[in-house]
């Protein structure tokens, strides 16, 4: 059998089995964090959101040392914009809609600076990278099928935005069978109060969505844990 960890956690703490739990960090990009991205061309004051790399980044060198499946996700579109919908776009400010150009390149296109996984978090050998265009990380990807494919039964869901693509993540994600759970220091918003009860939903009724807690707790007890991963 292999390793788990009991973790502090809302509503109730919580049992994880290393070899069924996987990383999910959502949507760390250039395009959501730094100036002249996404992010900020919705009017957004991107310095909002870096509070939550530091932890992140500590989490994930955790999860690589104890081999747990590591997977990045980035939002954002094909080149020639055939999988922007209307609806999408149309929200979009004048100067700033998807597929202009910006300090980055063009604004949440693949293949574009703004597009990659902020250099503090980059992706490594071995590690998966799901392209979603839309909010949910399920949505018209084969993320389901990656993780059905490697055992998991529990997510920990960290990344940006609180109550965007990661809250829509973890709903598709506890629909799906998927136990989450989200550290509140390892995902952050531009709007501080739709963080705090970005999470309080979560947690409420018994865990409705699922459970949240912090990188303190879930790297509370694995420093017994030996290594399986990659250093
Ligand atoms: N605008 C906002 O808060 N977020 C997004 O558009 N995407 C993600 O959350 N990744």
């Amino acid at each position: 059998m292999g390793a788990s960890l009991t973790v502090a956690a809302l509503p109730r703490p919580q049992r994880l089995a290393l070899d069924e739990t996987a990383l999910l960090l959502i949507d760390m990009q250039r395009d959501f964090l730094e100036p002249g991205g996404f992010g900020a061309a919705l009017g957004n004051d991107v310095s909002q959101l870096r509070a939550c790399v530091a932890p992140c980044a500590k989490l994930l060198a955790e999860a690589r040392r104890l081999g747990l499946l590591v997977v990045h996700t980035r939002e954002g579109h094909r080149p020639d914009l055939t999988d922007l919908h209307p609806e999408k776009l149309a929200r979009c400010p004048a100067g700033g809609a998807i597929g202009e150009r910006g300090p980055m390149g063009r604004i949440l296109v693949r293949g574009e600076p703004g597009h990659g996984i902020i250099p503090e978090l980059r992706p490594i050998t071995g590690e998966v990278v799901i392209d979603k265009p839309g909010k949910g990380a399920f949505h018209a990807t084969d993320l389901d099928l990656v993780l059905r494919r490697a055992g998991t039964r529990c997510l920990i869901a960290c990344g940006v935005t609180t109550e965007v693509c990661v809250h829509s993540t973890v709903r598709e994600a506890n629909d799906r069978g998927f136990r989450v759970l989200v550290p509140s220091d390892c995902c952050a918003s531009y709007f501080p109060t739709f963080h705090q009860a970005g999470l309080e939903m979560i947690a409420a009724q018994g865990g409705i969505f699922g459970f949240v807690t912090d990188s303190a707790s879930l790297l509370a007890g694995t420093a017994d844990i030996p290594a399986r991963g990659v250093q």
